[in-house]
């Protein structure tokens, strides 16, 4: 605990000398996320990161999420310099979308307009007409559908398939997924909402439909906090990343969350309902990023990052 205490008395000095503020997201660690809160960071899902690193004054953003976070931030505010924990931190779901396939997949299918969501690359961004974030898919979806576009969806095929199911629009999909919310099981579910009649069930729809169908609400991070806010109900069943409970047990705390079921009997899976990635943000990685900026730098490709901009910003002005 001192040594925490003292990490974290640190990196406070540190971000106050670097001119710098740190911008979590609500799947880091516990820790994490209070740190960004006591230093006037910001803690947020990856539509609010990028908003709030566009609007701050502060020269350089410690982006504590994964890679995909990192690069919208340099993309949107090229002139900041854009650190983060470790460059390691990626997401499936940008990894099994390289740029190359998904580009090939957009030329055979060139009546549809490309929409991607912001877990991918910016080479993959460059390629697209629309970037969204979960909080905004349906929203974009309908929006483009209403005007009679066909839509290529990638990477994510569950949020796609719960896109597609809201929106009716034509939607072909690209074939990803994320590892976390992959797991959560139904059947299990079900198991564990009978012991818990009361519990309302809350879904992130990148998990797969089955589990959808039992949400009580569906949606992306920021509003499963929302609707654990205001449903009534006291007790929770969470199908996304662990790291939410931060928030939702800050704003409730006389609710009980509990994480959602994942792979066989809950024993059998390494990293369940918790990000790998997203953990790799600890607070040693993080001092080490501001006391020594080489090798934790964000760097996008000028041409790429012109590219990437349109889709990114044509998200922004449409969430205003
Ligand atoms: O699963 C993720 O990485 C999410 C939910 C990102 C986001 O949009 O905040
Ligand atoms: Fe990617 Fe899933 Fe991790 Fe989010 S939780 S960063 S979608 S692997």
């Amino acid at each position: 605990h001192d040594d925490k205490a003292a990490y974290k008395a640190r990196i406070k000095t540190l971000l106050q000398q670097k001119n710098a503020v740190l911008v979590a997201h609500y799947y880091t660690d516990p820790e994490i996320q209070a740190l960004a809160e006591e230093t006037g960071g910001c803690v947020s899902d990856s539509l609010e990161m990028a908003r709030f690193g566009n609007q701050h004054p502060a020269k350089t953003l410690l982006v504590a999420g994964v890679k995909f976070m990192g690069e919208t931030a340099k993309i949107l505010t090229p002139e900041k310099t854009v650190i983060m924990p470790t460059l390691e931190a990626t997401c499936s779901l940008d990894l099994g979308c390289p740029a190359a396939e998904f580009s090939a997949f957009c030329d055979a299918h060139p009546d549809r307009v490309v929409v991607v969501y912001a877990n991918t690359s910016a080479a993959v961004k460059a390629r697209a007409d629309w970037v969204v974030t979960s909080s905004i898919a349906l929203d974009v979806v309908d929006y483009l559908d209403s005007q009679g576009k066909k839509i290529l969806w990638g990477p994510d095929k569950h949020l796609g398939v719960y896109v597609q199911k809201q929106t009716g629009a034509d939607m072909l999909l690209w074939n990803g997924a994320c590892i976390v919310h992959d797991e959560f099981k139904a059947k299990a579910l079900i198991e564990l909402k009978k012991q818990y009649p009361t519990a309302a069930i809350l879904v992130h729809p990148e998990s797969p439909d089955s589990v959808v169908q039992l949400a009580d609400a569906v949606g992306s991070t920021s509003q499963l906090i929302k609707a654990s806010q205001t449903l009534p109900n006291d007790i929770f069943i969470v199908a996304t990343d662990r790291g939410i409970f931060y928030k939702m047990q800050q704003l409730m705390p006389n609710k009980t969350f509990m994480e959602a079921p994942t792979g066989g009997n809950g024993a059998t899976c390494r990293s369940c309902a918790h990000c790998p990635w997203m953990a790799m943000n600890g607070l040693k990685a993080i001092e080490e990023a501001l006391l020594e900026p080489t090798g934790h730098e964000i760097f996008v490709d000028a041409q790429l990052r012109e590219r990437a901009l349109l889709p990114l910003d044509r998200m922004l002005n449409f969430a205003k």
